[in-house]
């Protein structure tokens, strides 16, 4: 290999450990660190750390120098195993996805990007226009994405803030001919509250720093963040490494590539615009006609938002501080207390920015799709990139969620690579030494099970009748899980001086324990708009925000069907995602955060220790040392390396293994495979490779004897 010296840079696959621990795993690890190798194998699996500075790996030189190599040719790369995904696609026809996990800030969405660009680079050799526009809207929508769904949080300046599953569809040729995102739960709650040293999502700094005075003016907007409250409470408008009004431009540049008209971008700054106005509104309460309810001192701000969004002024105003409910075949309006008008407003900024991130990525949606005729006949590679484990000092609902995402991802990992790796040896009847590892199952059933998981009592607390409290529902929880090993809270173990009373509990999740507070889980989970903002919207005269809320042409007696709760919603797409991976070929990144500070030398050996244990990766190598390359079942074997032997080509008598057989012996490999039940094990990546080289060889003479057939016999 290319400048490979174990002694400097150490192994580039943990595979090849002298012996396979703790520490030989870690000094391997932070050697390579130093030495800037911030890529090594488990096998096929990429361990990637995240450097926290630029790295000069990935031009094009680089990329001419692992494309349609295989991945132990050349050093350690994400490339590597990109082209071996795409390899895999070509040669086998099946359907692959790349599965990047790690915890908040240790560099998915980065490797997201990179795999991306590479498959972009590598593919469309004939240069056709077609494909060119595809793999530029692929990129183009990541910076959308990016700028509307990521922020900075107290873990990662650009954390995203929302999972992201995207396939690529590819033609025969491989050429990339479309594509789809399927996004999963945004933290919308950051809409409307950041905690300090957090930022609301890019987009509304990048507006106010990019779009030139005019623009400004024309959305009443001032240059200054700190004005507006749903975006200044973090008090870290200013992030180092960000440029707000370059990514402004980029943004802007990227919508109108994608097919957004003037008129359409223009109708998506007043949005995220009237959102920020309405952060500002105020309510005091006062007494009408003899009843107290809430009003609006700041009426101005009214008129400028109805404008903005195309909307009746008294209608908003309305909607604003009261509701219509149909009660007994009548239809009341009931004035809010300035409570509620506050919560209601927030309810309504936050169902704006949700239904518009929701809007823009079906937009880009549409623009990918592959028509039907066309999907049946393409293949996909599936990239996914989720919001890593994270705790904070305040974790509450979408904290949940998102780790038990990354609790479900995990599972799967453990399921693929530990689990039924394991059991296929063991039914082929090959020997081995089974592998301990931990099983976050239970974890995930804590929060998934049907009726008595965390998410099913919460939907239980949130729809039933009577007043039902955060604390009711903690409480059902711990009478529910007091003798579960992985849940706790001051009422089960009332010695946790750590946990709040009445307030918290703990989950011990696979990678550490979280304390959640359980303020808002019953709102957040209801997560109600009411009807009187949807019709509102859907009579604006701006086209787009129409379409975002189709539902508001229904009238308020009309609705009476109850909407799935947030947590079921996230629930049932966490189990369909996986359900979907499990039907490709599955290949992972494991990323790893070396440090807290965002620094390029600093290595915590404490925090990735503790990083390398929860993601298993020992576990890994274990199995991975005593496992096989390859395994594929006889018949497919023999239908693509047939060609080698004169015994098995044209044809063979005998039984398949014996076809298998007489294979191996002509090729007279270096070492032997393995010939259990129904497949072929192969322990070394390099015997493949041989066996693909010799095969590739022998084509051109089957070729030139094929012909010679043909033509006599014609
Ligand atoms: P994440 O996706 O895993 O966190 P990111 O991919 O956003 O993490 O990485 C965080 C930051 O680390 C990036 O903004 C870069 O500054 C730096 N970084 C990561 N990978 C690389 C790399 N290969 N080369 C150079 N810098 C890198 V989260 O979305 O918070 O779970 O939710
Ligand atoms: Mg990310």
């Amino acid at each position: 290999m290319a400048g490979y010296n174990a002694e400097e840079v150490g192994k580039n696959d943990f595979v090849l450990l002298d012996d396979i621990s703790m520490s030989t795993f870690m000094n391997n690890l932070q050697l390579r660190f130093k030495k800037g190798k911030i890529y090594t194998y488990i096998g096929e699996v990429v361990v990637s750390v995240n450097p926290y500075r630029p790295m000069n790996i990935y031009d094009r030189q680089y990329i001419q120098d692992y494309k349609g190599r295989e991945m132990y040719e050349r050093e350690p790369h994400i490339f590597a195993l990109s082209d071996a995904v795409y390899r895999n696609m070509k040669r086998t026809g099946h359907n692959s996805c790349i599965v990047i996990s790690g915890e908040s800030g240790a560099g998915k969405t980065e490797a997201s990007k990179i795999i991306m660009r590479y498959i972009c680079e590598i593919t469309n050799r004939s240069q056709r226009a077609e494909i060119e526009r595809v793999t530029n809207m692929l990129i183009r929508s990541n910076q959308i994405m990016e700028a509307f769904g990521n922020a900075k949080t107290n873990r990662n300046d650009n954390s995203s803030r929302f999972g992201k599953y995207m396939d690529i569809n590819f033609d025969f040729k491989g050429d990339p001919t479309g594509g789809h995102i399927e996004n999963y739960l945004l933290e919308k709650s950051r809409v409307i509250h950041q905690q300090l040293g957090e930022r609301n999502f890019h987009i509304f700094y990048q507006l106010i720093s990019g779009a030139a005075p005019a623009q400004l003016t024309t959305l009443s907007l001032l240059k200054d963040p700190k004005c507006y409250h749903y975006i200044n409470q973090g008090d870290a408008h200013k992030v180092d490494s960000l440029n707000d009004k370059k990514d402004f431009d980029n943004v802007r540049n990227a919508l109108k590539i994608l097919g957004l008209t003037v008129n359409e971008i223009e109708t998506i700054w007043k949005l995220i615009a009237s959102i920020l106005h309405l952060g500002n509104l105020q309510f005091r309460d006062e007494d009408i006609d003899g009843v107290e309810g809430a009003v609006i001192t700041s009426p101005d701000l009214v008129q400028t938002i109805s404008s903005l969004l195309a909307v009746d002024p008294q209608n908003l105003e309305g909607a604003l501080v009261s509701r219509v409910i149909a009660s007994r075949m009548e239809v009341v309006s009931k004035r809010h207390s300035s409570d509620q008008a506050y919560y209601s407003r927030d309810a309504f900024a936050k169902a704006m920015y949700d239904r518009l991130f929701t809007w823009i990525v079906r937009y880009i949606n549409d623009k990918l799709g592959v028509n039907i005729t066309r999907k049946h006949d393409s293949t996909v590679i599936g990239v996914l990139d989720i919001y890593g484990f994270e705790i904070f000092d305040n974790n509450s609902f979408e904290q949940l969620c998102i780790n038990y995402c990354n609790e479900k991802l995990q599972q799967l990992f453990i399921e693929l690579v530990l689990k039924q790796e394991q059991e296929e040896y063991k039914r082929e009847g090959i020997e081995w030494v089974h592998i301990e590892y931990f099983n976050n199952k239970i974890i995930c059933d804590l929060v998934e099970q049907p009726h008595s998981g965390i998410i099913a009592l919460l939907d239980e607390a949130c729809f039933m009748v009577g007043t039902v409290t955060d604390k009711h529902f903690l409480h059902a929880m711990d009478e529910k899980y007091k003798s579960h090993e992985h849940y706790s809270s001051r009422q089960v173990n009332p010695t946790n001086k750590e946990l709040q009373r009445d307030e918290q509990f703990l989950i011990k999740h696979y990678a550490g324990n979280v304390t959640y507070t359980i303020t808002a889980f019953i709102d957040k989970n209801k997560d109600p708009v009411f009807q009187d903002f949807k019709r509102l919207l859907y009579n604006s005269k701006h086209a787009i925000l129409r379409d975002m809320w189709p539902e508001g042409s229904q009238a308020v007696t009309e609705v009476t069907k109850r909407p799935k709760s947030t947590g079921t919603i996230f629930k049932e797409s966490m189990i369909a995602l996986v359900a979907n991976l499990k039907t490709k070929d599955p290949f992972y990144v494991r990323c790893i955060k070396p440090n807290e500070l965002k620094s390029p030398v600093a290595f915590n050996v404490e925090r990735v220790r503790h990083q390398v244990s929860y993601l298993g990766l020992l576990e890994n190598v274990r199995v991975r040392r005593a496992g096989f390359a390859n395994r594929q079942p006889y018949e497919r074997f023999v239908g693509r390396y047939k060609v080698l032997s004169p015994a098995t080509w044209p044809s063979y008598n005998g039984s398949i293994q014996q076809a298998t057989a007489a294979i191996l012996d002509q090729v007279k490999l270096l070492t032997t495979p393995e010939l259990p039940k129904t497949k072929i094990f192969i322990r070394s990546p390099q015997t493949l490779t041989s066996l693909e080289r010799r095969r590739l060889d022998a084509i051109p003479r089957i070729v030139v004897i094929l012909q010679k057939y043909t033509r006599g016999f014609l």
